[in-house]
């Protein structure tokens, strides 16, 4: 091949080595490992191999278009390739053999006529297609779809094969989203201090918008629009009505506009009475006709503003938030008010079901009782955000039963990235599994088969629109996340959002090998650890269908003696119903009977503490503390059991993570180690609170096998009210 023609500039090569190697040398070569570029590292690929049959494959780029995503696809490939194959990246206006050929079904369709079409009519607009194939008789390789959104996502679905050192000599591939609205929540208040955060402040710097665009805002949409994001709410749904004042719609628009090209649409949290409190009305009634104009004007100057604005996020008569009720309106009439300030412009109105009223009953029962009846009554461009269990993202929940009972109005799932209730910032929990349970989990709102995912989806009843969003934590800390495995938690999602049928597992291993190394010696035990987490997480603070242990407010840490507070229903006591014969919530017909909200079969199977999966046992009924499980131990030996082995668990991803020392690098290698050492003294704390808490009721021994709590239970409460909580608060 004439020189001219070298797709990798051998000498540039050779400056770039020496650049990188000078930079290795330099101080700023601390920074390198610092979980900044997550999982888009692009570190060159380690198997010779593997490089030289992929430099064989992607000798040059033909990129088609100049958008402004055309663009940012260009400048992927330059870092992506670069980094990946050690080489510059040559993009060349002729096709050869080794071509890449990017850009859209439209633009290309002169290289390869019909060809594609079968593929291309597996994809919707945001779909892509990868194909191996001959043009002119050179073989080439073909990233492309209906728009150029979709053009993006292929590139990074590409890149990702390198990524995870795949074959990539006979591609095809036609993949689309099947949830239309793939959004991020972020609970960012405008002073920057993240509720529920943990991550350093928000990654939002309201001070310096609009004049200033940090670069950051560019490398968030690239992550997020790598696994196919293409919403996010930007701040906190305890709304702070001054971000519709004019100011921060400029600050908005300058974010949209750095977004926009990365396919992700910005919506925002609105508070019901910001008629009243950034418009100077009297009233924030929603049927009253000066209200409904407000808010019609004001969806239009953002509209003027940012064309392709999502929409709103409320969070209404919730936790102290404003909301129709003051009006005597029910929440379809607060939420329709807002849908049609939004609907000529082609915004969507997104009403969470996190409701629970100051008049005290089981708050399992809540939503549902409140948001059935209303099926029906909401616009087509209201979305109902429901968080997946019935109480609010506990480590385990049985799904909200108002997944599969709302045929009439669209229904779309809330999950929960940031670990306000698994350890913040300092354990190590993989949420893939939790996830994947929830997604996975049957309704049977139309027979068997009816998973919340496929409800979400649209299939079980005829959404006009659907949506997924995830609360994440991400600010400014430079790994963006705090514990460098809450990063995989969000990438889960983002994998799960765009195909909810993939496994936590293969969605850990894919994380492991592009943020990390492809070694399997490193990413066979990690895997492992990260898959054990959660449960380990689950056994350690609430076992067999326990919830809401926590200390009030932070929650960090235990406290299931909790019986004090304005709220019942905020009490640890509330939910456990521990006492000297037994433990556990009955939801029976003899209880609250909240099992009724569930579809056959389910009613029936969670009537009986025989048929309740174990996991959820005390979720549903209140049992003695001599019931006897499958395993055959006591309810209360079983119990003990699963508190100690969630501790055993995080010893033994103590020692699976010492066991790869030296296969990554030292800086998150030291940094995770350190990390589960607090995980560890942690889950000995829940552990010992809980297991001697409930010890103090059920009067039963601590089986002889297992060490014996350090100290006793009064020092354990001690403990709570001094402790130090790892979290700043945020209001
Ligand atoms: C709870 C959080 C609280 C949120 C609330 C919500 O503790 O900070 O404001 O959920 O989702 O889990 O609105």
């Amino acid at each position: 091949m004439a020189e001219t023609q070298l797709d990798f500039n051998m000498k540039r090569t050779s400056l770039t080595y020496l650049l990188l190697l000078l930079f290795w040398l330099s101080p700023f070569a601390l920074f390198a490992e610092d979980g900044y570029r997550a999982w888009l590292r692009y570190e060159k690929v380690s198997n010779e191999q593997l490089l030289e049959s992929y430099r064989s494959h992607i000798q040059s780029v033909y990129i088609k278009g100049t958008s402004p995503t055309l663009q940012a696809i260009k400048s992927e490939l330059e870092k992506g390739l670069g980094g990946l194959l050690a080489a510059d990246v040559h993009f060349n206006s002729a096709i050869q053999d080794g071509s890449l050929l990017v850009g859209t079904a439209d633009e290309l369709s002169s290289f390869f006529g019909n060809e594609l079409e079968p593929l291309l009519q597996k994809i919707n607009q945001e779909g892509y297609v990868i194909k191996s194939l001959q043009v002119d008789g050179k073989n080439v390789t073909v990233v492309t779809g209906k728009t150029d959104i979709g053009v993006l996502y292929g590139t990074f679905a590409f890149l990702r094969n390198l990524q995870t050192h795949k074959d990539i000599s006979s591609l095809e591939v036609a993949e689309a989203p099947k949830i239309e609205n793939r959004i991020l929540n972020h609970w960012d208040n405008l002073n920057r201090l993240v509720e529920r955060g943990y991550a350093g402040l928000s990654l939002w710097d309201w001070g310096t918008l609009p004049d200033y665009r940090d670069p950051r805002y560019t490398d968030y949409a690239r992550l997020n629009s790598s696994m196919g994001i293409n919403g996010t709410v930007l701040n906190n749904v305890n709304a702070d009505p001054r971000i519709l004042q004019d100011d921060f719609i400029e600050k908005i628009a300058v974010l949209a506009d750095i977004f926009r090209p990365y396919g992700i649409q910005v919506y925002i949290s609105v508070n019901f009475q910001s008629p009243m409190e950034v418009g100077n009305l009297e009233t924030a009634d929603p049927l009253d006709p000066d209200v409904r104009k407000w808010w019609a004007d004001k969806a239009s100057e953002i509209y003027d503003r940012i064309p392709d604005f999502g929409g709103f996020l409320v969070k209404a008569d919730s936790e102290g938030e404003p909301g129709p009720f003051k009006y005597n309106r029910t929440h379809a009439e607060g939420a329709n008010m807002l849908a049609e300030a939004v609907e000529p412009h082609g915004g969507l109105l997104i009403w969470r079901a996190f409701v629970y009223s100051p008049e005290q009953y089981d708050r399992f029962r809540e939503a549902y009782d409140e948001f059935v009846p209303q099926d029906g009554d909401f616009n087509d461009n209201v979305l109902l955000q429901v968080k997946n269990g019935p109480i609010d993202f506990q480590p385990r929940e049985p799904f909200s039963p108002l997944f599969g009972a709302l045929p009439n109005t669209n229904t779309m799932l809330e999950l929960q990235i940031t670990q306000e209730y698994f350890g913040f910032n300092t354990h190590l929990a993989y949420q893939g599994p939790l996830f994947t349970e929830a997604l996975n989990l049957d309704t049977y709102a139309k027979g068997e088969g009816s998973t919340v995912a496929n409800v979400i989806s649209g299939e079980v009843f005829d959404y006009e629109h659907t949506g997924i969003a995830g609360v994440v934590n991400l600010g400014t800390d430079r790994n963006w996340t705090g514990h460098p495995f809450v990063q995989s938690s969000w990438y889960a999602f983002g994998r799960l959002a765009w195909n909810h049928s993939l496994s936590s597992e293969e969605i850990a291993e894919e994380w492991l090998k592009m943020t990390f190394t492809n070694n399997p010696d490193f990413v066979e035990p990690v895997k492992e650890i990260m898959q054990e987490s959660r449960e380990a997480g689950v056994n350690y603070r609430s076992p067999l269908g326990l919830t809401h242990l926590y200390a009030q407010g932070h929650h960090y840490g235990p406290a299931p003696w909790t019986s004090d507070l304005p709220r019942p229903d905020w009490t640890a006591v509330y939910y456990h119903k521990a006492d000297e014969d037994g433990i556990g919530f009955d939801r029976t017909e003899t209880g609250s009977n909240a099992i009724e909200q569930y579809n056959e079969p389910l009613e029936t199977q969670f009537s009986d503490p025989e048929t309740t999966p174990e996991d959820y046992l005390l979720w549903f009924h209140n049992v003695s503390w001599d019931y006897e499980m499958d395993s055959g131990r006591t309810l209360w030996n079983e119990l003990v059991h699963k508190y100690y082995k969630g501790v055993e668990t995080v010893r033994w991803m103590q020692d699976e993570w010492n066991s790869i020392e030296g296969l990554i690098d030292k800086e998150r290698f030291e940094k995770v180690k350190a990390l589960l050492s607090i995980q560890e003294k942690d889950a000995v704390i829940w552990r010992n609170s809980c297991v001697l808490y409930f010890q103090s009721l059920s009067d039963k021994p601590i089986p002889e096998q297992y060490e014996k709590p350090e100290h006793d239970l009064e020092y354990y409460k001690e403990l709570e009210k001094t402790r130090y909580i790892p979290a700043p608060r945020y209001y």
